[in-house]
């Protein structure tokens, strides 16, 4: 190798691959998993108090007015149970159960699953401060493989713990409806009769309200989006100049799908060293990044019937603009 080849092994081959397919492809697209950096992190959860990011706010209503409605659920017939969080990020909304929980002297783990060893670090060392009596088992790694291995090693008997499945924020929207039949399908498999997922949906709704949640004012939506082709400048050696990028969203009440975009605002070709790649772009050519499905009860009734569990409990805020939803296997 000369000195100015790059070092592609170098480089994360599942971001180079994905890079690759996504920007030769038509339409352009990156994939929404890629936002998740330190800095696309912080900037997540700036965005989650934002005041057009209605959906925070409205989970941690449903969790607080419900806690006790959902421990009795959890723990029902005496049970301990294992509270199974998937991408668990900083856990903001989960430590209202958490502490309600605990208060009640619950038998219970909490095993809280995330491909960030930083931010499993981060919330394992605040648990342990703040709520110094809950057992924590932190899961390093992706969400299926973790599970896979917890159920696996789950024991049987009256005495076994329940597994409950907690993925909330409406990350699940984040998938295609394809991926989530499938992820959801394979959460089943895992789990055993009684067993229970607690999912966050976010639900249709006036367009407008959607489309503002996604087009903040103060501009931390279009950073979040950007910050993107910053990671690939840093991670690949591109050099994509970010002030020649604009962010676009578009919600379709149709689908129920807001989806993002970053839109070249001149002609240009952007260099992306580490693939030995350049892109061109037109004035006005775009790369979808994300998807946020919005969802109604019928779908939601019918992502569980596919899946193989059945919906138990429907919990709604004061607006009813989201909704967290128990499925039992
Ligand atoms: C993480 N996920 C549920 C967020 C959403 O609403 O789709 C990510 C996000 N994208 C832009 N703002 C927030």
């Amino acid at each position: 190798m000369t000195l100015d080849q790059p070092n592609v092994a170098a480089f994360d081959p599942v971001l180079a691959d994905e890079v690759r397919r996504g920007l030769t492809s038509q339409p352009k697209r990156l994939s929404s998993r890629f936002f998740y950096d330190d800095e696309g992190s912080r900037l997540f959860s700036e965005i989650m108090h934002l005041p057009e990011y209605y959906l925070t706010r409205s989970e941690y209503e449903i969790l607080d007015t419900n806690k006790e409605q959902l421990l009795s659920l959890f723990a029902a017939d005496n049970r301990p149970f294992n509270l199974i969080e998937l991408g668990a990020g900083d856990g903001l909304k989960t430590k209202l159960l958490l502490s309600h929980f605990v208060e009640q002297g619950a038998r219970f783990t909490y095993v809280p699953v995330d491909i960030s060893a930083a931010a499993l670090d981060g919330l394992t060392a605040d648990l342990r401060q703040k709520l110094p009596a809950l057992a924590v088992q932190p899961q390093l790694g992706d969400y299926t493989e973790a599970l896979a291995q917890l159920t696996h090693q789950a024991t049987e008997g009256a005495d076994a713990p329940r597994q409950v499945v907690l993925f909330l924020g409406s990350n699940i929207g984040n998938f295609a409806p394809a991926d989530a039949v499938a992820f959801y399908a394979q959460i089943s498999q895992q789990l055993q009769p009684g067993d229970l997922v607690l999912t966050g949906f976010d639900l249709q709704k006036h367009p407008a309200v959607i489309h503002a949640a996604y087009n903040d004012r103060e501009g931390l939506t279009k950073a979040f989006n950007l910050n993107l082709l910053r990671r690939l400048n840093r991670d690949l050696d591109a050099d994509f100049n970010l002030a020649a990028f604009d962010h676009y969203e578009l919600y379709d009440p149709e689908s129920g799908e807001a989806r993002s975009y970053l839109i070249s605002q001149t002609k240009q070709t952007v260099n992306i060293r580490a693939l030995d790649m350049t892109v061109p772009f037109a004035y006005g050519d775009f790369i979808h990044t994300e998807i946020s499905r919005k969802f109604t009860r019928d779908g939601i009734e019918q992502l569980a019937s596919q899946t193989g569990f059945a919906l138990t409990q429907w919990l709604t805020d004061c607006r009813h603009y989201f909704a967290d939803v128990v499925y039992r296997k």
